[in-house]
């Protein structure tokens, strides 16, 4: 890795997913998101790693490795590579994918317990409580629902006598406290933070970090009490810092990308608190997306829940970027949202088929049919008389009013409205295509319509060269299709890339190219209208 002392390093992570069952529509959602904003970040000049990883201790995985009647290791080998084989098939640019099972991370694991352990940090004692398999969580009287019953998501709770270590989690309370309230955009979005302060309005109890090795075999031994393995979250959220423990210069993150259920406790208290008492820093914050649902219910791996949906399908259906697009333009980070097949097909075929592959088809098409494929310069003043030159100045106008938005908006992670104001942009475009009627321009034989004509082609070209460069953090397979077949190489340094400019003048482009074809016919959906030109 070349590190630039002018870069600024970005690291961030995904949460690691538990290899119990299959990747769903949710965790291919938070690559995604992850991904897009790691591209946006090298997009900015930043040096990026970024960290994907699983999550292979824990209860749930020995229960569903003795179900294959299989070995843990072998159980979690499999299904891992079922999530590390999903990368590549979404696009995604990881630097990293870390196993918690892998010798570098027990490693520091057990250096940091130790550490812990030494300074005073965990002490051992007797524990009677309730205890949810499903959450792999000791519960409190307080969880309960007020007919005395447990809340549906801890799924089977049973009770417990045992001795456990204690990680002293209370006394930090205060500190966390304070550190929140100091740093009140650590956590994304901000309404977040509120209900992480509310929760700490209750006090805290110490964390029971450890389980009896014959209560469960499948974890990382305790360095000082071999009869004992770690508690599943104290290992899993090391998993941020162990990856990089050897990396100079790469701790601390500067965002962990999580779902809102794994927020409040695991990465909005214990981890900054373990953190704080480690001694070692703490990341910049921390974004907690919301959840995909399927008709009201969060999609999941446990029985009950939203039919979970299988990504590869929709990648295999429709192609990476447009599955991409769909996740991105959809939710807005940190809220939920419904997955239907009918709004993704509309989103399909009105924005990426009708819309980008529309304004694709009529560049290749028209700059091939009028200017035997060579993208001609504009003509600035052509056809003054009939006032040709105020669509495009208000195109140009809209562009640089969309490129101003486009940074800001990445910053804030509202990549979802950076994608709706291309699509307007891009409407605006095709709509300058219809006012301009460049197949009449065409017909004519008069200089002033051949001066506008050419106006207009090289017009087109830019606007569709800078909505690539718009989005191809979120279409990189698509941007770069689009741009081979502009004749186009894009420059280093991506902001110098949203100016408008003649960029494009001289290029020889393709013919043709079919991005977005429409999916099988049998459900009824909207079909999109056939391209004009
Ligand atoms: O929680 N919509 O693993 P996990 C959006 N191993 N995101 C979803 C989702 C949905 N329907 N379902 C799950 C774990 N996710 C732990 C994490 S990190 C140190 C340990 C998200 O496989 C979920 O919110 O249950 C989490 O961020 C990620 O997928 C992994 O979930």
């Amino acid at each position: 890795m070349v590190v630039r002392l002018d870069m600024k390093s970005f690291y961030i992570t995904t949460a690691i997913d538990y290899v119990n069952g299959s990747p769903h529509l949710g965790h291919a959602y938070e690559k995604v998101l992850t991904d897009v904003i790691a591209r946006f970040r090298r997009q900015m000049g930043d040096q990026v790693h970024f960290l994907t990883g699983v999550d292979e201790h824990g209860q749930k995985v020995q229960a569903s490795a003795k179900k294959r009647g299989l070995q843990p290791q072998q159980f979690c080998d499999e299904v891992s590579e079922e999530f590390r084989a999903l990368l590549p098939k979404l696009n995604i640019t990881n630097d990293d994918f870390i196993r918690t099972t892998e010798p570098r991370h027990k490693t520091v694991v057990q250096a940091v317990l130790q550490q812990l352990f030494d300074k005073g940090e965990i002490y051992k004692a007797d524990y009677k409580g309730f205890y949810s398999t499903r959450q792999e969580q000791f519960l409190q009287e307080k969880d309960r629902l007020p007919d005395g019953t447990w809340p549906e998501l801890f799924g089977e709770v049973t009770e417990i006598v045992e001795s456990n270590y204690f990680f002293k989690l209370k006394q930090y309370q205060e500190w966390l406290v304070e550190f929140l309230t100091k740093n009140e955009t650590w956590i994304f979005p901000a309404f977040r933070q509120k209900q992480v302060l509310e929760f700490l309005k209750e006090p805290l109890n110490d964390l029971c970090i450890s389980r009896p090795r014959e209560r469960l075999e499948w974890g990382i031994t305790m360095p000082f009490d071999a009869g004992y393995v770690t508690y599943v979250w104290f290992d899993a959220l090391l998993n941020y810092y162990s990856a990089v423990a050897d990396k100079p210069g790469v701790w601390p993150a500067t965002w962990h990308v999580i779902g809102k259920d794994i927020l409040v406790p695991p990465h909005a208290v214990y981890w900054p608190i373990m953190l704080h008492a480690a001694g070692l820093p703490l990341p910049g914050g921390i974004v907690a997306h919301g959840w995909w649902m399927t008709r009201g219910k969060k999609m999941s791996k446990t029985p009950g829940a939203g039919e979970a949906i299988n990504p590869l399908e929709l990648v295999d259906e429709f192609g990476v970027d447009a599955f991409r697009y769909f996740l991105i333009r959809e939710m807005n980070v940190g809220q939920d949202s419904d997955f239907t097949r009918e709004q993704f097909l509309v989103r399909y075929n009105s924005e990426l088929a009708n819309n980008l592959g529309n304004l694709v088809n009529r560049t290749l098409n028209m700059t091939t049919r009028f200017a035997a494929g060579v993208v001609p310069a504009a003509e600035v003043g052509a056809g003054e008389a009939a006032g040709a030159g105020d669509l495009e100045k208000a195109l140009q106008d809209l562009w640089a009013k969309t490129r101003d938005e486009l940074v800001p908006l990445g910053e804030g992670f509202q990549f979802h409205t950076a994608l709706e104001r291309v699509m307007v942009f891009l409407t605006e475009t095709n709509t300058y295509i219809e006012k301009r009627a460049p197949w009449k321009l065409g017909k004519s034989t008069e200089a002033k319509d051949g001066a506008l004509l050419r106006t207009v082609l090289a017009t087109i070209a830019e606007s569709l060269r800078l909505s690539v460069a718009a989005v191809q953090h979120v279409m990189p397979a698509t941007a770069e299709k689009i741009n081979a077949v502009l004749g186009y190489t894009p420059g280093a340094v991506w902001r110098d890339e949203l100016t408008w400019g003649g960029t494009l003048t001289g290029a020889k482009v393709a013919g043709a190219l079919v991005l977005f074809p429409r999916p099988a016919p049998p459900e009824k959906v909207a079909t999109p209208a056939p391209a004009k030109a």
